[in-house]
């Protein structure tokens, strides 16, 4: 198996840079990808970035994720609350999985309270800003098999 990570991503985080900085502050998701891709590195693994503001779009990368990720890192935004779809279809994922939030998603509304995703994540990070991709993909990675 390669050891591609799948960083993936969900609605409006294409935004990022311009969408309430205050909670999600001024880094764009290049920035966020360069960084990924830098802390992969260092660890002998790549990564598949990728953005989508549509549900079938992330389910259908977690289907391609079985083929070709050793394991998957993703912020599902707006669809963690929502979408037994995407549970669904990360639930066929086997290998290790972590969900990010760059907000403290549980100091918010209480609609950002209960995460469907956490049924099948093995790692859970929110409120560490964005280096909590790089967390998760620290995260992931150490639950691989050593090679
Ligand atoms: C991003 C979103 O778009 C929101 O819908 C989530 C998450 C929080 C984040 O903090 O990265 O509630």
């Amino acid at each position: 198996m390669s050891r591609t990570i799948f960083v993936l991503n969900g609605p409006n985080l294409n935004m990022l840079g311009v969408r309430e900085p205050d909670i999600y502050g001024h880094e764009t998701l290049a920035d966020v990808k360069a960084r990924c891709e830098k802390r992969a590195a260092a660890l002998g693994c790549t990564v598949d970035f990728r953005q989508s503001n549509f549900e079938g779009v992330l389910v259908e990368a977690c289907h391609e994720a079985r083929d070709k990720a050793a394991a998957i890192v993703i912020n599902p935004a707006a669809l963690t609350f929502y979408s037994i779809a995407l549970l669904d279809a990360l639930k066929m994922f086997n290998g290790p999985k972590a969900e990010v939030h760059i907000s403290n998603v549980h100091q918010r509304e209480e609609i950002y309270h209960h995460s469907l995703i956490s049924r099948t994540a093995h790692v859970v990070i929110c409120g560490a800003g964005t280096l909590g991709y790089e967390l998760g993909i620290e995260a992931v990675v150490a639950r691989l098999p050593a090679g």
